[in-house]
């Protein structure tokens, strides 16, 4: 008989498990992952005020921190464990393998494609030159507005945050005009932005859907969740079907026990970063 489950959330042949399982994001004290997870994102969703992230860019962006290419940032990665995943218990390098590879197979002729997936995560290297996991990791939105409904935690972790009072940063729309367009929205201050950045300080030629795959790919309460299209123009909703190709790697190739083979993996990753983003780069 036909489940019509399968019509609605259509489950990708790849997925390590049962797609209802991944993002799990229920409360439940005793599970020592799924309290990792809540108290980072209290915390983040605490302390991810407009002022913050002003200053978290204006530190970052000067790229001033440390030089690297792009293969020695990778494998920094078997040095970070994202503490804000509930679907990953061990070191981000697997993870960014796994979304690549499984891009490959589904999408053997785009490079730049699978390359967006082995780079997607490294803007994590922020953690290991000082920056908090709450302020690295996780799932991102705009500050200086309202917090949409599908930000996970939504109905309990912002209490806290100073910008819940302010006159403007508590509304729907906030410091922003309706349409603007979310190359004017300032996100939370994490991973996502900051990846996005030294690719283009460090002049990528990634085309425009790899560099909008990695800038969005953590906004789950756009990409998924549906909220805040009123920030968006065409740009971004042409763009967001892309966002969801890359999601669907992002997430269901996540696994602990089949992990990849990354020196047996990295010649035929190089070529490609020797193609679109060579050389010593500035963080
Ligand atoms: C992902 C996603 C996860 C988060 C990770 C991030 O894109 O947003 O929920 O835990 O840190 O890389």
């Amino acid at each position: 008989m036909l489940d019509v489950s399968e019509l609605l959330r259509p489950e990708p042949a790849f997925a390590t498990k049962p797609v209802v399982q991944f993002r799990d994001y229920t409360v439940d004290p005793n599970d020592r992952i799924k309290e990792r997870v809540r108290k980072l994102y209290h915390e983040m969703h605490t302390k991810m005020t407009v002022d913050f992230v002003k200053e978290r860019r204006a530190s970052w962006l000067k790229f001033d921190k440390f030089k690297a290419t792009m293969m020695d940032a990778i494998r920094k990665m078997s040095e970070f464990l994202d503490e804000s995943d509930p679907d990953v218990d061990v070191p981000n390098i697997m993870h960014g393998f796994q979304t690549a590879e499984g891009i490959r197979k589904e999408h053997p002729d785009k490079g730049w494609f699978q390359l967006a997936g082995l780079i997607h995560d490294v803007g994590k290297i922020l953690h290991l030159y000082g920056e908090p996991q709450w302020s690295t990791t996780g799932d991102t939105f705009p500050v200086g507005c309202d917090w949409a409904p599908s930000v996970v935690y939504r109905e309990t972790s912002f209490q806290d945050n100073p910008d819940a009072k302010h006159p403007v940063y508590s509304t729907k729309y906030g410091m922003y005009k309706p349409r603007c367009g979310l190359e004017n929205v300032t996100m939370s201050w994490g991973h996502d932005e900051y990846m996005y950045q030294v690719l283009r300080h460090n002049k990528t030629t990634l085309p425009d859907e790899a560099l909008y795959m990695i800038r969005f790919h953590s906004f789950y309460p756009w990409h998924s969740g549906g909220d805040y299209m009123h920030l968006c123009n065409d740009k971004d909703l042409k763009m967001l079907p892309w966002v969801l190709e890359f999601n669907k790697y992002d997430l269901y190739t996540k696994t602990d026990d089949d992990l990849p083979d990354v020196e047996a993996l990295t010649p035929y990753y190089q070529k490609l970063i020797d193609q679109y983003i060579p050389g010593v780069l500035e963080w």
